[in-house]
C-alpha cells in the first residue's frame, strides 16, 4: 500500500507534459507508424514489380519512420506522459506506376510535415521549451525528407514512361538508398 502510494506520488512528480500535448504526441506516434506501414506496403509493391532498386528505398524508408515512430514513444513516456498505440488504416496495395506512388510519398510527407507544424504551435501556446526544442529535429527531418521526395518525383515525371527510364529511375534510387545507408553508418 505504501510502495503504492509512494510510486503514485513520485509518477506525478513525474509529468512534465500537458494532456494536449500527450494527445497531440500521440497523435503522432500513430502517424508515423502509418508511415512505416504505407511505405512497407510500397515497397512490397515494387519489390513483386521487379523494382528492386526503388523497393530497397522504400523498405529503408520505412525503417526510417519506425525509428522516429520510437523517437516520439521514448520523449512522451520520458516525460511522464504515456505513448499508447492506436488502430491504424491498412494502407494502399495497388499503384498504376512509380510516377502515382512517389506522388502519393510527397503528399504523404507534406502532410507529416503539416503535423509536426501543429505540435510545435502547441508547444508555443504552451511555453513548452523542451517538445518545441525536441521537435526541432523533426522539423529539419522534413525539409530534408520532402526535398529528397521532391528530386524523386521530378526525375520520374522527366524520365518515366519508357522501358529505360524506368530502368533508369529504380537504379536512380537503389544509388539513394546506398548512399542513405552509408551516411547512416558512419553517424
Ligand atoms: Fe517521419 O517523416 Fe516521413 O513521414
Amino acid at each position: 500500500m505504501f510502495d503504492t502510494q509512494l510510486k503514485l506520488n513520485t509518477l506525478k512528480h513525474k509529468i512534465m507534459i500537458s494532456k494536449k500535448l500527450e494527445a497531440a504526441i500521440n497523435d503522432q506516434i500513430a502517424l508515423e507508424e502509418q508511415s512505416s506501414r504505407i511505405y512497407l506496403a510500397m515497397a512490397s509493391w515494387c519489390e513483386s514489380q521487379g523494382l528492386s532498386g526503388a523497393a530497397r528505398f522504400l523498405y529503408q524508408h520505412s525503417d526510417e519512420e519506425r525509428m522516429h515512430q520510437l523517437k516520439f514513444v521514448h520523449y512522451l513516456n520520458d516525460r511522464g506522459g504515456y505513448a499508447m498505440l492506436q488502430a491504424l488504416p491498412q494502407p494502399g496495395t495497388q499503384y498504376k506506376n512509380m510516377e502515382e506512388l512517389f506522388d502519393q510519398v510527397l503528399k504523404h510527407e507534406q502532410h507529416v510535415s503539416k503535423k509536426i507544424n501543429d505540435l510545435v504551435d502547441i508547444c508555443l501556446e504552451e511555453r513548452d521549451h523542451t517538445t518545441n526544442n525536441f521537435l526541432q529535429w523533426f522539423v529539419t527531418e522534413q525539409i530534408e525528407e520532402e526535398s529528397l521526395v521532391r528530386s524523386v518525383v521530378d526525375k520520374i515525371k522527366l524520365l518515366s514512361g519508357s522501358t529505360a527510364g524506368n530502368f533508369y529511375i529504380d537504379n536512380f534510387l537503389a544509388g539513394l538508398a546506398s548512399a542513405e545507408a552509408a551516411a547512416e553508418a558512419s553517424e
